[in-house]
């Protein structure tokens, strides 16, 4: 009985993968930013479901396989609990969803959720075409982000002047106290 204990438990340190990161709603800008760029496999899945907990075995394994083979390859997944925007900008209605996005476009792996490694090795993702683009929102995010990045550049340059200013300032004011205190002694030996 220990023993079953015990491998359970094993076998639970063993699925969890640490190449695989867990996205919400919290973070959905910064989720969909990072995922529009390069390759994401990313799981859709629920703890009440339960065709899910059937495919987590196969994707933590692939996710496995993935980490030595296809190290450029991120792996995501995304609980309903929490992560129901998301579920929503991807358009998953059904679960357990796997997608493939890469370069901001989105394929659905869904159905092959058991041969996900045989997508790679044979190159076999190229045969399953697009069905989506990213959410775009995205896109006006990452603008926003970069309006806000050039924001804090030009606060920063702002910042430089101002510091240089009062540097100047600063050397302005010893040297004419130097000199005033100079003059004061020409007076006193006078
Ligand atoms: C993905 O494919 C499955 C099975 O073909 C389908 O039920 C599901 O709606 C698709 N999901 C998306 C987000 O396209
Ligand atoms: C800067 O970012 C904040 C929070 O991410 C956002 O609310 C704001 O609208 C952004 N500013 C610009 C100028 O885009
Ligand atoms: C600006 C823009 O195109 N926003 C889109 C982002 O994605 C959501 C969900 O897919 C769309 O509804 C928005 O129109």
């Amino acid at each position: 009985m220990l023993a079953v204990l015990l491998l359970a438990l094993l076998g639970l340190v063993y699925s969890e993968n640490d190449n695989i990161v867990s996205f919400n709603d919290a973070m959905i800008a910064e989720a969909k930013s990072q995922i529009s760029t390069g390759e994401w496999m990313l799981l859709f899945h629920a703890d009440w479901c339960g065709p899910c907990q059937d495919a987590k075995p196969h994707f933590y394994k692939f996710a496995s396989w993935a980490k030595d083979s296809r190290p450029d390859l991120h792996i995501a997944s995304i609980s309903h609990d929490g992560g129901g925007q998301l579920f929503g900008d991807f358009g998953v209605k059904y679960l357990p969803t796997i997608l493939f996005v890469k370069d901001g476009q989105v394929r659905n792996l869904s159905d092959r959720r058991e041969t996900l490694k045989d997508m790679f090795t044979n190159d076999e993702w190229k045969n399953v075409m697009p069905t989506a683009e990213m959410p775009s929102e995205n896109k006006s995010e990452t603008g926003k982000r970069i309006g806000n990045l050039s924001a804090l550049k030009s606060l920063s340059s702002t910042q430089k002047t101002l510091a240089l200013a009062a540097l100047i300032g600063f050397f302005l004011l010893v040297s004419i106290i130097r000199s005033r205190a100079t003059k004061a002694k020409i007076f006193k030996t006078k």
